[in-house]
C-alpha cells in the first residue's frame, strides 16, 4: 500500500462539474448488489470547457458506463483504486453507470452494508463513493430520485430520503419503492434502509400549520422502546421553531434504529439512521443517562436539518460549521428541558477531561483543521465540543438577540448552499456590528489557552487589580500562537457580605453579564469603588474553553463554594478545593508518607450537606469528586497508582466522617413511585446513588445490605446498574458474583443491556479486570464486528479502568493493541478511535512510555488503513 497523502485546505477548488439531479436504482443482494446511477451533469460556469470529470469510487466493480446513451470506449475513461475519470466529457450530459458492490463483505460500516439482516447506509463523510461513482464532496448538491428493489418477503420495508412516490410488484417475489428528495443535497446525506422493520408513527403540526408524519422504524422486538425518542423528537421540533424560527420542510421524518453503527446517529435528509444505543429506551433496560443521551442525540440530528442539511459545508475542513453549531444547539435544548446548571456542569466536566487531553496530545488540531489524511479521524471532541464552545462564546459576545439575527441571516442567505466558517461568522459580525477578526483565531489555533490570573485588593484606594496572562502552548505544526480574544465572565464576591459587588471598570459599570475581554498577552483590569476585600469568581459558566489558574487558598474556595452566585462556579470551587487536597495526597503517596485528610475539605462537604440544595442534581454533582481522568489531566506527569490511591482515600475519608449525612440523604431520596425520566426524578436518583457510593466506599455491613437490596428491588435500570456496579467493584464477591450471573442471564437477549454488563465488570478496580476482558471477548454476546460491543468491553476498559489498563507489565497495552490490529482490517474508523489511549504515552513514566511506544510500533508494522496510519504516525512523531 502506498503512503496515504494529506489533503490541504488551501488546495480547495470548486468542482469542475456540477450534478443537478441524481437518479439511483438499487437491486439489493447480499453479495452482489447492483447500483445503477444516472447523473445529470453540467460544467461549473467558472471552469473551462474540456476539463476531465473526476468521480470518486472505492471497491466498486464497474459493469457499464455511457454518456447520453452512448457506451464509452475504454480509451474515453480511466479507472483507478480511488475513482473514475471521464477524459473529455461534453458541457452538459447524462452519465449512466452500473456497478456491483457487496454489502455482506462490508465490515467497515461505511457505504451500504448489512446489519443483522437489514441493509443500511452510512455515507458521511466519504461513504457514498463505496456505493457508486460520484463527485463525493459536500459542495456538489443534487436532488435525488432513488428506486430500491428487493425481495418482498425478507425486505418488506424499503426506505430512502424524501417522499415515497411510487411502489409496485416485480417478478420473482421482488418489489420496489421510488423515493424523491426535492431538496438538493450532497451525497453524504444520502440514505437507504431495507429490511423487516416495524414502525411507530406520530404526527407534528409545524408552526405554519403543515402536518408532518413522524416514524421510528425498529426490529419487532424493540417496538416498546421508542416512546422517549418520539417525545424527544417532538420537543426538539417545537424548540427549533420557538428558539430559531426553523420549521421542518418535508411531509415525512423517519428515524431507523440499527445495531451495527460506528457513531451515535446520522442526519440523512428525512431519514435519520440511529445506533440502537442512541434511540432505544425503556425504564427496565436504559439508565437515566441513556434517556438523556437519547434526547440530546435525537435533537442533535433533527437540528442538523437546518444546520448541516439546508446549509451545508463547502469542504470537510468546515466540518465544525455544522457540528459545532449543532452541538451548541442541542446543548441549549437539553439545558432548557432539563436542569440547566447540571447540563453545563456535565458538559464542562467532560470537556475539561477529554477535549483538553486531545488538545494537549499528538492529534491536537484546530477547530478548522488545515490538513488531514483521513477525514474520518476528524469527528473529534475538538470539532464537536470545542466548536460548540466557540459558537457559545460568539453567542455570549454578541448577545442572544444579535446571535438570532445572525443565525436568521445565515440560514436565509445560504439556504441550499455549501459554505464556510467565515460565512457563518460574517453573519454574526454583520448582525451585531462587532469586529470578530481576532476572534477567528479560535478556529485556526489548536491547543488549550492557559490563563494565569492574580489579583490584589488595595484597601487604601478601594481598588481591585486583576492581572491576566494568556498563553497557548505549542501544538503539532503550530509552534507559535497569537493572543486570543477571550471573554471572561466574572464577579467579585465580598468577603464580608458574601454578595457580588457592583463592578466599575475604567469609570463605567461593567456590563450586566460581568464580562471582561482579554485580548492581549497580558492585561490588568482595575476595578474601582470596591468597598470590601473580595474573592474573585472567574470564568463563570466556563465562559471560554481555557485552563484558568488563580492562587486560591482553601478558605477562598470554601467561601466560593458557599457564597458564589454562579452555580457553575460554586461547583467548580468544590472541584478546585478537592484538587488541592488530592494534590497533597498524591504527593504523600509518592513519597511514602502517611496520608492525612484535610479537615477543611471535610468541613466544606459537611456544610454543603447541611445547607442542602433545591436542585438535587446539582447537589449530586457538587458531591462528586473529580474523576481519575480529570485529576490525571491536571498533573504534569500521570502517576496512575497515586491518583487512584489519593482519590479512594478522599472518598473513604469523607464517607467515614459524614456517613450519617450520607445515610440520611440515601433514605430521604429513596422512592417507590413509578419510573419516569423527569429532571426531578433523575436528580433525586443521582443524589441517592451518590450517597450510596460514599456509603459503599467504606463497605460497612449496612451499606452492603442497602446496595444489595437496591439491586434486588429491581425498580429501574438506573438503580439496578448502580447497585450492581457498587457490588462488583467492592470486595464482596460473595454477593457480586450471583448478582452478575443473574443479571447476565436475565438480559442475555438484550445486547444493549449486555453492554452495561460488560462495562460494569471491566471497570472493576481489582487486579482480575484484564483477565475478565480477555475472557468476556469470548462471550457469545460479544462480537468484534459490532462497535457498541467493542466500545463497551474494550473501550471502557482502556479509558475507564486506569489502574488496570496501565498495569506495569504492559498487558493492558498489549490487549488493546491486539484488538486494534484486528479492527484495522475489519473497521478502520473504530480502530483509529480505539487506539487513542496509547497515543497519550508522553504523559506517563518512562517504563510505561517504552511499553506503549513498543505497542504503537507493533501496530505500525502492520499493513495499515489510512485511518490507523494517520493516528499512529502522529503518535510516534512526538
Ligand atoms: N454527522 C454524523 C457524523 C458521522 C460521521 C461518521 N464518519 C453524526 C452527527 O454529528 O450528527
Ligand atoms: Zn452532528
Amino acid at each position: 500500500m502506498s503512503e496515504p497523502k494529506p489533503t490541504y485546505r488551501h488546495d480547495y477548488r470548486p468542482p469542475a462539474y456540477r450534478v443537478r439531479h441524481t437518479e439511483l436504482r438499487f437491486d439489493l443482494e447480499p453479495g452482489a448488489t447492483r447500483v445503477r446511477a444516472r447523473l445529470h451533469v453540467e460544467r461549473h460556469p467558472e471552469r473551462q470547457a474540456g476539463e476531465p470529470l473526476v468521480l470518486d469510487g472505492e471497491q466498486l466493480l464497474l459493469t457499464s458506463i455511457a454518456i447520453d446513451g452512448q457506451a464509452l470506449a475504454e480509451a474515453e475513461y480511466a479507472l483507478s483504486d480511488t475513482g473514475l475519470t471521464v477524459l473529455r466529457p461534453p458541457e452538459r450530459f447524462l452519465l449512466d453507470t452500473e456497478v456491483e458492490i457487496s454489502p455482506r463483505e462490508n465490515t467497515a460500516l461505511e457505504g451500504l452494508y448489512l446489519s443483522n439482516g437489514m441493509y443500511c447506509t452510512q455515507c458521511e463523510a466519504e461513504g457514498f463513493r463505496r456505493i457508486t461513482y460520484y463527485p463525493d464532496r459536500p459542495d456538489v448538491m443534487a436532488t435525488f430520485s432513488t428506486t430500491v428493489v428487493g425481495d418482498k418477503a425478507t425486505l418488506p420495508v424499503l426506505l430512502s430520503n424524501g417522499n415515497p412516490v411510487e411502489r409496485g410488484e416485480l417478478p420473482d417475489g421482488r418489489h420496489f419503492v421510488t423515493w424523491d428528495d426535492p431538496f438538493p443535497k450532497p451525497s453524504y446525506l444520502f440514505a437507504l434502509v431495507a429490511g423487516d422493520l416495524q414502525k411507530v408513527e406520530d404526527r407534528f403540526t409545524t408552526m405554519s400549520g403543515r402536518d408532518v408524519t413522524l416514524q421510528i422504524w425498529v426490529e419487532k422486538a424493540n417496538l416498546g422502546k421508542t416512546d422517549h425518542a418520539m417525545a424527544s423528537l417532538k420537543r426538539a421540533m417545537q424548540w427549533d421553531e420557538q428558539t430559531y424560527g426553523r420549521e421542518y420542510d418535508l411531509d415525512l421524518f423517519m428515524i431507523v434504529a440499527v445495531d451495527d453503527f460506528n457513531m451515535g446517529a446520522m442526519e440523512n435528509k428525512g431519514l435519520n439512521i440511529f445506533n440502537t444505543a442512541a434511540v432505544l429506551t425503556h425504564p427496565h433496560t436504559a439508565t437515566d443517562a441513556t434517556f438523556q443521551r437519547v434526547e440530546g442525540i435525537v435533537a442533535h440530528e433533527y437540528f442538523h436539518n437546518w444546520s448541516g442539511n439546508r446549509v451545508t459545508c463547502r469542504d470537510w475542513f468546515q466540518l465544525s460549521l455544522k457540528e459545532g453549531f449543532t452541538v451548541f444547539r442541542d446543548q441549549c435544548f437539553s439545558a432548557d428541558v432539563n436542569s440547566a446548571p447540571v447540563k453545563r456542569i456535565e458538559d464542562v466536566a467532560f470537556f475539561r477531561t477529554a477535549q483538553f487531553a486531545e488538545d494537549a496530545g499528538p492529534t491536537a488540531h484546530p477547530v478548522r483543521p488545515d490538513h488531514y489524511i483521513e477525514i474520518g479521524n476528524f469527528y473529534t471532541l475538538t470539532i464537536y465540543e470545542k466548536g460548540a464552545e466557540v459558537v457559545r462564546m460568539l453567542c455570549n459576545l454578541v448577545g442572544w438577540e444579535a446571535f438570532r439575527r445572525g443565525s436568521d441571516l445565515y440560514f436565509e442567505r445560504f439556504d441550499g448552499q455549501a459554505v464556510t466558517i467565515e460565512d457563518f461568522v460574517d453573519c454574526m459580525a454583520e448582525a451585531s456590528g462587532l469586529d470578530l477578526s481576532q476572534f477567528m483565531l479560535w478556529y485556526s489555533q489548536a491547543g488549550t489557552p492557559e490563563i494565569d490570573a492574580h489579583g490584589e485588593y488595595d484597601y487604601a484606594n478601594a481598588e481591585y487589580r486583576l492581572t491576566l496572562r494568556q498563553r497557548t502552548p505549542a501544538t503539532p505544526d503550530q509552534p507559535e500562537k497569537l493572543a486570543l480574544h477571550i471573554p471572561i465572565r466574572m464577579g467579585l464576591v465580598g468577603t464580608k457580605s458574601g454578595r457580588d459587588l457592583a463592578l466599575t471598570l475604567d469609570g463605567k459599570p461593567l456590563d450586566r453579564d460581568g464580562v471582561i475581554h482579554l485580548r492581549e498577552a497580558e492585561q490588568t483590569f482595575v476595578f474601582t469603588d470596591v468597598p470590601e476585600a473580595p474573592v474573585p469568581s472567574l470564568l463563570r459558566g466556563f465562559s471560554a474553553p481555557v485552563q484558568l489558574r488563580f492562587p486560591y487558598g482553601r478558605e477562598d474556595l470554601a467561601f466560593l463554594l458557599a457564597n458564589d452566585s454562579d452555580g457553575f462556579n460554586r461547583w467548580d470551587a468544590g472541584q478546585r478545593l478537592a484538587m488541592l487536597a488530592l494534590d497533597d495526597l498524591i504527593a504523600a503517596h509518592r513519597n511514602g508518607v502517611e496520608k492525612v485528610m484535610d479537615p477543611r475539605v471535610v468541613e466544606a462537604f459537611r456544610a454543603l450537606l447541611e445547607r442542602g440544595s433545591k436542585d438535587k442534581a446539582v447537589m449530586a454533582e457538587m458531591l462528586t469528586l473529580p474523576s481519575e481522568a480529570y485529576i490525571a489531566e491536571q498533573q504534569p506527569l500521570v502517576d496512575v497508582e497515586a491518583i487512584h490511591a489519593a482519590r479512594t482515600f478522599v472518598e473513604q475519608s469523607l464517607a467515614a466522617a459524614l456517613s450519617d449525612d450520607f445515610l440520611r440523604l440515601y433514605e430521604e431520596n429513596r422512592s417507590d413511585i413509578p419510573y419516569a425520566p423527569t429532571p426531578e426524578q433523575i436528580g433525586q436518583r443521582s443524589l441517592k446513588n451518590v450517597a450510596l457510593s460514599y456509603l459503599m466506599a467504606i463497605e460497612d455491613e449496612q451499606a452492603v445490605a442497602l446496595a444489595h437490596q437496591q439491586f434486588e428491588a429491581d425498580h429501574n435500570m438506573t438503580d439496578v446498574r448502580h447497585a450492581l456496579t457498587l457490588l462488583v467493584h467492592s470486595s464482596r464477591d460473595d454477593l457480586a458474583d450471583p448478582a452478575l450471573r443473574a443479571f447476565g442471564e436475565k438480559w442475555a437477549h438484550e445486547p444493549l443491556v449486555m453492554d452495561q454488563w460488560f462495562a460494569i465488570q471491566v471497570t472493576r478496580p481489582q487486579t482480575d479486570a484484564l483477565e475478565r476482558v480477555r475472557y468476556l471477548m469470548g462471550h457469545p454476546a460479544f462480537s468484534l464486528k459490532n462497535p457498541n460491543r467493542v466500545r463497551a468491553l474494550v473501550g471502557t476498559f482502556a479509558n475507564q479502568n486506569r489502574i488496570n489498563f496501565h498495569r506495569t507489565d504492559g498487558e493492558g497495552y498489549r490487549l488493546l493493541t491486539d484488538v486494534v490490529i484486528e479492527l484495522n482490517r475489519l473497521n478502520p474508523e473504530i480502530a483509529a478511535r480505539l487506539v487513542t489511549p496509547l497515543t497519550r504515552w508522553q504523559r506517563f513514566d518512562e517504563p510505561r512510555q517504552e511499553l506503549m511506544k513498543g505497542e504503537l510500533e507493533r501496530i505500525r508494522a502492520e499493513k495499515l488503513s489510512p485511518n490507523v496510519y494517520e493516528v499512529i504516525e502522529k503518535a510516534l512523531a512526538q
